[in-house]
Formats: C-alpha cells, structure tokens, sequence
C-alpha cells in the first residue's frame, strides 16, 4: 500500500512513545519526535520525493540516518527497530500516554505493578481503586483518569481532517485513473471541513459499463470490506478510516450531494420546507407526486425550497436557513482573501527554518505581508528569545527588508502569558515590534476564575494585539483552557485585541462555535498558521475552513487588509 508521510510520522512517534516509556535518552527520543512532525507537515508525500531522488536528510531535523528509517518504512511499512521495541513493551502502552496526565512514567508503573496495558484495563484498575496506592498516583489521578477515559470514549474512532486529507488524496488519484468515472465528490462532514471526521462520503457517477465497485475494494489501502453492492460498498483503510462509496445516476447527483453532504440537522430542516410545499425530497431528488423536479444540482434542489446555494460549511443548522430567508447569509471569507500570515516561527526559536527561508517562502505564496513571530523566554522551548536577542532579530529583519521588495516583514513574537497576567517581556522593547501574538503556555490547570483573570489582566497590556490559540487545546490531545470565553471576548471587544484563529490542525482555535460567537460579540479574529515550518505555511486552508464555519466574512478578519489599514488596527496605545 502507498506509504504516507501520516504513516511514517505514526512509526517514529511510537518509537518514541516506547523508547520514553522505556526511559531512554532524552535527545534520541527528541529527534523522532522533530522527524515524524517534519515528515507529517510535508506538503508532498515522502515517497513521491524519494522517487524523484531528492534526498530526504536535507530535510530539518532529518539525517543521514532518519532518511535511511524513512525510507525503510516506505518500504516496509515499518522499522525493524519498531518492531524490536514491541517485543519488548507493548505497544499499546503508547495509546494510553495520549490520555492527559498519563506520562511515560505513569503508564510504565501501570503496566510493571498492575499489568495494564488498554484504556479498559485501565479502567478496571481505576475502578477498583487499584491506582492511588501507586507511587506517584493518588486518589485525585484515579478521579482524573475515569474522567479521562469518558472523555475520549468515542472521539477515538473520529480522524483529523488533516489526516483524513491525505488519505482523500490518494484515494482519489487512484479513482481518478478509471476513465469511465464522470465524477467523483467528496461529501459528509470531510466536505462541510469538520475539524474532525467519522468517516468518509464519496459520491460518483459513471459511464456505463464502469466496474467502479470492484476498482474501489480493490484499492491498495483497504483493510477490510464491509459491503458491496451495485450501488453502495463500505470499505475501511489500514488507518481504521472507513470510506462509503455511493453509485448515482447524474440526474439525482445533486439531490444524493446534498443529502450526504448533511449535516443531518440541516437536511432535516430543509426537508420540513418540503413537506411544506407538498413535495418529497431524498438523495434521488425532489419530487411533486411521481415527478422528480430537481435533483441535477444542488443550486436546483434548494431553488424549488426557494433557498440560495449553501456553502457546505455553513450547513450544521446553526440558524442559516433562517438567516437564508432573511436574505442574511454571509458571504464567507476564502483563502485567496488572506494577505499575509500573522504568526510564523523560525530557527531562532523552535521553527525549522531560517528567516531568510521562511520570509522567501511567504513571498512566494504571494503574501503581501509576513509577521515573524519567535517564542519569548518562559514558554519550555529551550531556546525562548530575551529582549536582546529580540533586539537583534529585529536588526536582522531590517536588513532583509532592505533585500526583500516584494514582501512586508512584520516584527513580532509570540509572548507569553505569565500566570499572574504580566507578559514575558517589558514594554520597553514589546513597543519596538509591529505588534504581539500573546499566549498561554504554560499553567493549563488554573481554575476558571484563575485563568480568565490572567487572560484578563494581559489584554489590559497596551501592547498585547492577538491572543494566541485562545482556549489552549489539542484536538484529541489536550482539552481547553477552562475560561470564561464570554468574558474574554467582551473585554476583547471593548479593548481592540484580536483573537486568533489558528490554523494548525491539531489546534484549530478557536472552534466553529467560537468563531460565530466572535463575530456576534465584535470581535476581529486573524488567522495565521503558527507555521514551525516551510510546508506549513499551507496549512491556512484549514484554519479558512474553520473560520467559513464560524459564518465569517472577509471583513471580520484583519489579515484580509492590506499593510497600511492593518497597523492601525494595531494601535491601541
Ligand atoms: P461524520 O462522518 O460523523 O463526521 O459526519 P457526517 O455528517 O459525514 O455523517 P455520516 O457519514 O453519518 O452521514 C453522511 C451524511 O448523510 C450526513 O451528513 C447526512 C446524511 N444522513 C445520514 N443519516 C441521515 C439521516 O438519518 N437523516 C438525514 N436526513 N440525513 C442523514
Ligand atoms: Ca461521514
Ligand atoms: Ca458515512
Ligand atoms: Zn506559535
């Protein structure tokens, strides 16, 4: 099966699960953990590159050595060395340390004391109050390890779009060589850009005689076949990702787009609109009595509801159908709308890339304009920038300015949120920049009050322009913040800071809701991409894709302006 850069990413991080829950070398677990990220935010697939002969090691944080592993699990799938650290601990001890608060350390004593190794032993000991007697744990873990496991009950089986994405990809270009294929769309939440996805929807129509059903169970990827019939067959991919393939005559594909795009919610309420009008809808169309009257397209389903189009994101039943009838619907922002990324890390910090590199590489995308955002001291990278080494970046940015015509490069840096509210670095050099990203990074576990207070205090801060990742989480990983967003937005408001969207697919915050809830309280939002790399740069899709489900439009968000009108923006002092 075609290896992915998802695939390969997913073995050096579970060599480096197993090695830290053996307690191995610090540095060597680093290092696989830098080259699954470097390998997984690769626009192109590792194997397409090494087929074209580029050589991988020339890759951040990928040498001689880790493009030899790379290429040994494009062959194989996986790694001998993989394989050995399996035989010595289980490797689903590496699934439990993605539970919060469950570290290397903890899961090794589970496994070594109680011989836990699966969330439902873990359970079971948790539940029998077996876990607080362990060094190290305590009745409070046990509590937060049954809360734990609730929460991911039934996330786990949902991807990121991300990694739904690429699967998508590839997918398709291997459908796409079956020339009696007319069409081939992707529907369900992967269509509407749900930041999360159960499972994919595939709609195609065909010519005749197009054995389209055995094309698709026999792809290279599928683990295992659920159904197949003439027209709808279910498979499910290595991954455990399942893919439903449906059959439609052209005359009814808008009708089986709209109704497999969903969400359900939505279908249903335009659906009511039908039974209003005394017409039938379903995935083969509209119909009047016996006759279809619409179902080619989309636009002509809606029509006969006396509907406009709808963007798929838009379609979760979040009042757009009313919003439709008032004549009110947005018109949603688009990534061509974006000016320039806000929020770009480099070498100085934790990015991969030099300035130089990443300021090109912003150029070339056609950026107007490109904010270099570095880490200040507090946050736990290790090499966070001091106001003197911000100094100098700034000196460094000035003479490349001088070079760089095209391009504006903005002084920035993402400054973190101290716990009592103050940021990292005195006002004295904060005003030297552009403008600030200010984060919370660290103290994720104060309480409500706690933690509205501090975000509170910092936009108090003249000098505080963009709230970073607002609410902190990681999608699967790591929950939010607990805050008061309400407030925080109120304040936001009232004091001109803007609230990020940020674009990485493992964050994509704030939320869809949080977004809406932004544009209703007045508040501007920026999206950026918190690129660490090159490649990730790219990732702006998904965080346009999020802010078109919050309904926003190019005017709620300041990177749409050009340079000249965004600085004011940024003068709050
Ligand atoms: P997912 O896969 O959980 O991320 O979410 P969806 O929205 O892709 O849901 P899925 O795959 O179960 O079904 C695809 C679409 O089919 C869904 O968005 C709407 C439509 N659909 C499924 N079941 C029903 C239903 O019972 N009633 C209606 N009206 N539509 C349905
Ligand atoms: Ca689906
Ligand atoms: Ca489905
Ligand atoms: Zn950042």
């Amino acid at each position: 099966m075609p290896v992915n850069n998802n695939d390969i990413a997913e073995v050096f991080n579970k060599i480096a699960d197993l090695l830290e829950i053996k307690g191995d070398n610090p540095f060597r677990i680093r290092a696989y953990r830098d080259a699954a990220r470097t390998i997984g935010g690769l626009s192109k697939d590792a194997s397409d590159l090494t087929e074209e002969g580029k050589d991988l090691s020339e890759l951040p944080g990928i040498g001689k050595d880790l493009a030899g592993k790379v290429k040994t699990i494009i062959q194989t799938g996986t790694h001998p060395l993989l394989e050995d650290l399996k035989q010595e601990i289980p490797e689903e001890l590496s699934g439990l340390m993605k539970l919060q608060g469950m570290g290397p350390k903890k899961v090794a004593v589970l496994y070594k004391k109680l011989g836990v190794k699966t969330a439902e032993e873990l359970r079971k000991a948790a539940e029998e109050q077996k876990i607080r007697d362990l060094e190290g744990f305590g009745e409070t873990t046990e509590e937060n390890i049954i809360d734990e496991l609730e929460r991911h009950k039934g996330e786990q089986k949902r991807f990121k779009l991300s990694v739904a994405e690429q699967r998508v990809k590839s997918f398709l270009k291997y459908m796409k060589e079956e020339k009696k294929i007319k069409s081939i769309e992707i529907a369900g939440s992967f269509r509407r850009r749900k930041e999360t996805v159960g499972d994919i929807d595939i709609l195609v129509t065909c010519k005749r005689g197009c054995q389209v059903m055995d094309r698709f169970i026999d792809y290279e990827d599928v683990e295992k076949v659920i159904s197949k019939g003439e027209t709808r067959s279910s498979v499910i991919l290595k991954s455990g990702l399942q893919v439903d393939l449906r059959k439609v005559p052209q005359v009814a594909f808008g009708a089986a787009m709209h109704y497999f795009t969903g969400s359900k919610e939505h279908n249903i309420a335009v659906r009511k609109i039908a039974v209003k009008k005394n017409y039938k809808l379903n995935e083969y169309g509209v119909f009047r009595g016996d006759d279809r009257i619409a179902g080619k397209t989309e636009k002509e389903v809606y029509a006969k509801m006396d509907l406009p189009y709808f963007e798929p994101e838009l379609r979760e039943n979040r009042g757009e159908i009313k919003a439709a009838q008032k004549g009110n619907l947005p018109e949603l922002i688009t990534l061509e709308d974006i000016r320039g990324d806000l929020h770009v890390h480099t070498k100085a910090t934790d990015g991969h890339y030099s300035l130089e590199d990443m300021v090109k590489a912003a150029e070339n995308k056609g950026y107007e304009y490109v904010a270099v955002s570095d880490h200040s001291q507090k946050v736990t990278v290790a090499n966070g920038m001091d106001a003197k080494r911000l100094r100098k970046q700034m000196e460094k940015i000035d003479q490349l300015q001088d070079k760089s015509k095209k391009i504006k490069i903005l002084k920035s840096m993402e400054v973190d949120i101290l716990e009592d509210g103050s940021l990292d670095l005195a006002d004295e050099v904060l005003k030297e920049l552009d403008f600030t990203v200010c984060s919370v990074h660290y103290n994720l576990n104060l309480s409500r009050k706690k933690q509205t207070e501090r975000v509170i205090k910092a936009m108090d801060n003249p000098f505080m322009n963009i709230l970073g990742h607002p609410s902190g989480r990681l999608i699967h990983e790591r929950k939010p913040l607990d805050l008061d967003m309400e407030k925080i937005m109120e304040t936001a408001a009232e004091k001109k800071v803007f609230l990020e969207i940020n674009s990485h697919p493992d964050r994509l915050d704030l939320n869809d809701i949080h977004c809406k809830w932004a544009k209703e309280m007045g508040v501007k939002t920026a999206i950026t991409t918190d690129a660490h790399s090159i490649d990730d740069l790219d990732l702006m899709r998904f965080g346009v894709g999020q802010a078109r489900r919050g309904w926003l439009e190019p005017g709620d968000i300041i990177n749409t302006l050009s340079w000249k009108k965004l600085k004011k923006h940024f003068k709050r002092h």
